[in-house]
């Protein structure tokens, strides 16, 4: 039998596949009702075919996709869903025209050529969109595939995953998109390269993100957690100690990823490099070969290593500790082990000269510690759960390494914020067995895991001390509070639906 992976993206012709039965399929059925009657006030015709990809939350693995590393994140059910309608080729306006049903995005229009540029400096909602539109053109010309000249589309947005919140909004909207392009033209791709190519293409928003949030939106199974591996990608299921409960709480800091890019998300990436390049010429490369050949530091780890071996460890942190001084790099002191200058080893990627731009230092030092010794983490966060200890136990130990890699994306990856901080310690004040920021960080979401005898004290716990002062300000309004604050449990990945 063919591997989950493999397999296409799943069709539906109703939504209880997906949404089950009770409140949410009621949710559901709602939402696609809203959908068809608004696709049809705006565009006057009703879609095609719908397609749906949900966010996530992210266990554990925090900032180490990009490295090559494996993360361990679950789908939730809030999702974004697409309707769209393909125009007939005859037609002479050819635009796509992107609408939502939330009067807080106005609808965006964009030429149907697919080979148009991202403005990266004015953003705007439907780049997004347009993000899985040259995916999906990307695709079929690899391939080979004749899917006739570009025509206009009509699309229509529904999404519930909250923005800025680190539970991958974006994502779910690109995934959701390339799939319903999929749909509408009928082409079938094994999930593993929508994920691939949602990856590559979710790039063009201008963040040099991993593949963590596409491999799980596009390949989620419902009851499970998974182990995502990348080059190739590959998934393994994890199923999650009974007893326990993820609870995932808003720290009402908007984390804007792709506005902050060059000072914080891709400054890491940027920062993770240096750190490889440093490490592979400490470690007896030349820089020429170095600057060439090594892009992550899952590149160099095998020289770590090789060199903690000889004296008595196996851990890459040894070499970093060895070789890479806490004090911070500025860029001509890593300029004198690179022989080169920086601007000229990012030369290619002007995304990363934003952020040479910006940076005044570089912590070498600190970023290899957090991404080495969190990968370690995510592999004894699965055994935990494969172990043969209690439940009890399981849930204590997986508790300990969510408060673990929380302290490293706090203190060495620097990618926490004062809310997150103050949410983090209320959780643990409650009686979270672990708490920690999820997602890229510098605001959105925490996830706590909690026993499931006390989850909805435990919310109503965060609702006092975390939320009612904030409901009083205004910040966010009462009656909302089940879209900041709620319990998850692992939903599936993206589908199409045709009614
Ligand atoms: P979010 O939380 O969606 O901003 C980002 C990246 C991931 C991963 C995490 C940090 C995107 C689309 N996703 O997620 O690949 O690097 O940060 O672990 O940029």
């Amino acid at each position: 039998m063919a591997r989950h992976e493999e397999l296409p993206v799943p069709t539906f012709w109703s939504l209880q596949a997906v949404y089950g039965e009770g409140l949410q399929l009621e949710e559901a059925e709602r939402r696609f009702d809203n959908l068809n009657s608004k696709f049809i006030q705006v565009f006057a015709q009703p879609p095609d075919v719908y397609a749906r990809s949900p966010g996530r939350v992210n266990l554990i693995g925090e900032h180490i996709d990009y490295e090559g590393y494996s993360v361990l994140p679950m789908a939730i059910r809030q999702d974004a869903i697409v309707a769209i309608r393909k125009h007939d080729s005859k037609e002479a306006e050819k635009v796509l025209k992107i609408a939502n049903v939330s009067d807080k995005y106005n609808m965006c229009t964009y030429p149907a050529e697919p080979d148009q540029e991202i403005d990266m400096k004015h953003h705007q909602w439907g780049h997004y969109f347009i993000c899985g539109y040259k995916a999906f053109y990307e695709y079929v010309k690899a391939k080979g595939l004749d899917v006739g000249p570009p025509v206009g589309l009509d699309i229509l947005v529904d999404g519930t995953v909250p923005t800025g919140s680190g539970l991958s909004s974006s994502t779910a909207f690109v995934c959701s998109s390339t799939v319903a392009l999929m749909a509408a033209f009928g082409v079938e791709v094994p999930k593993k390269e929508i994920a691939q190519l949602t990856c590559e293409c979710e790039q063009y928003i201008g963040t040099q993100s991993g593949g963590m949030d596409q491999a799980i939106s596009i390949m989620a199974k419902s009851g499970f957690a998974e182990l995502i591996d990348f080059n190739p990608i590959r998934t393994t299921d994890v199923q999650l100690p009974a007893g326990g409960t993820f609870v995932v709480a808003h720290s009402l800091a908007e984390s804007l990823k792709a506005i902050t890019a060059a000072s914080n998300y891709n400054n890491r990436v940027v920062e993770c490099r240096l750190t490889a390049i440093v490490l592979a010429i400490k470690l007896g490369m030349k820089p020429q070969e170095a600057i060439s050949k090594v892009k992550t530091l899952s590149d160099v780890e095998g020289l770590c290593v090789a060199f903690a071996c000889k004296n008595g460890s196996s851990d890459p942190v040894f070499a970093v500790k060895e070789f890479l001084r806490k004090e911070p790099y500025t860029a001509l002191d890593i300029e004198k082990i690179t022989e080169e200058k920086l601007t000229s080893i990012f030369a290619n990627s002007s995304s990363s000269l934003d952020v040479l731009n910006a940076a005044k230092q570089y912590k070498l030092h600190q970023r290899a510690a957090h991404v080495y010794s969190e990968a370690k983490r995510v592999h004894a966060f699965k055994d935990t759960v494969s172990s043969n200890l209690s439940e009890e136990d399981k849930l204590k130990k997986l508790g300990d390494l969510m408060n673990d890699s929380h302290h490293s994306c706090s203190v060495l990856y620097e990618c926490s914020c004062p809310e997150l901080e103050e949410l983090v310690n209320v959780c643990r004040n409650n009686g979270a067995l672990g708490a920690r920021l999820t997602g890229a960080g510098w605001g959105g979401c925490v996830v706590a895991l909690v026993k499931e005898s006390i989850d909805s004290q435990f919310i109503l716990n965060l609702k006092e001390q975390f939320y009612q002062s904030r409901i009083d300000r205004g910040v966010i309004n009462n009656n909302d509070l089940g879209l900041y604050v709620f319990a998850s449990k692992p939903s599936s990945g993206a589908a199409k639906f045709k009614f």
